[in-house]
C-alpha cells in the first residue's frame, strides 16, 4: 500500500470566542469518540506545560508584557514544538480533538491590528485540520455568560474584533455551529460533523498542511 492510503487518526479543531463552549464540547466529543472505540486524545493550545507555554501563560495573566509580534510567534512556536508528536499520534491512529489552533493564533493577533498574511506565515507547514468546528456566538452573548477569568483578551470590545477576524478566516470547509443552542443539541451536531472525517482518515485520507 502507498503511504498515502495508510489509516490514521483525524485532526479535529474547535474554535470560537472565549465562553463559546469549546472546552466543554471538546470533552463531550472526546467521550463520544472513545465510546465508539476510537483512540482519541484531548489537546489544547496554548499548551501551557512547556517552557514556551509558561511564557505565554505569564503574558495572558498579565504577569509579563510582550510585543504583539513576539507573543504571536511564541503562540506559533508552541504549536511547532508539538507538531511532530501530533503527527506521530495521528499516524498511530489516534484522533486528536484540539481546543484552539492556528486560527486562534491569526484571529487574536490580527484583531490587534497585525497584518493577516504576516500572522498566517509562521503557521505554514503545520498540520492542517481535517475539520474546523466553529462555535458561533455573538460577543455580547458570550460576555453575558460571565466567567471571563480576567485574562488579557477577555474583554467584550476585543472579543468583537476577534469575531470579525474569525469571519475573515472562515471558509466553506468550516462547520459553523450556533453556540447559543442547548448544550445537547450542539453536542449532537458536533458528533454528526466529525464522523465522516474520522472514517475518511481511517480509510487513509492523506495528511495536509497549512494553509490548504
Ligand atoms: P484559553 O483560554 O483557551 O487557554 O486561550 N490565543 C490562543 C492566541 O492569542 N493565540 C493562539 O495561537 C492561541 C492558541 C486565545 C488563551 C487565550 O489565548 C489566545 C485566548
Amino acid at each position: 500500500r502507498a503511504s498515502s492510503s495508510e489509516s490514521r487518526g483525524a485532526l479535529i479543531v474547535l474554535e470560537g470566542l472565549d465562553r463559546s463552549g469549546k472546552t466543554s464540547q471538546s470533552s463531550r466529543l472526546l467521550s463520544y469518540l472513545e465510546g465508539l472505540g476510537h483512540s482519541t486524545e484531548l489537546w489544547r493550545f496554548p499548551n501551557r506545560s512547556t517552557s514556551v507555554g509558561q511564557m505565554i501563560s505569564a503574558y495572558l495573566s498579565n504577569k509579563s508584557c510582550l510585543d504583539d509580534r513576539t507573543i504571536h510567534l511564541l503562540f506559533s512556536a508552541n504549536r511547532w514544538e508539538k507538531r511532530s508528536l501530533m503527527e506521530t499520534q495521528l499516524k498511530n491512529g489516534t484522533t486528536l480533538v484540539v481546543d484552539r489552533y492556528s486560527y486562534s493564533g491569526v484571529a487574536f493577533s490580527s484583531a490587534k491590528g497585525l497584518d493577516i498574511e504576516w500572522c498566517k506565515a509562521p503557521e505554514v507547514g503545520l498540520l492542517a485540520p481535517d475539520i474546523v468546528l466553529y462555535l458561533d456566538i455573538p460577543p455580547e452573548k458570550a460576555a453575558e455568560r460571565g466567567g471571563y477569568g480576567g485574562e488579557r483578551y477577555e474583554q467584550l470590545e476585543f472579543q468583537k474584533k476577534v469575531a470579525k477576524c474569525y469571519q475573515a478566516l472562515c471558509d466553506s470547509s468550516w462547520k459553523v455551529i450556533d453556540a447559543c443552542q442547548p448544550i445537547e443539541d450542539i453536542e449532537k451536531q458536533l458528533q454528526d460533523a466529525v464522523l465522516d472525517h474520522v472514517r475518511a482518515c481511517e480509510r487513509g485520507r492523506p495528511l495536509s498542511y497549512l494553509w490548504p
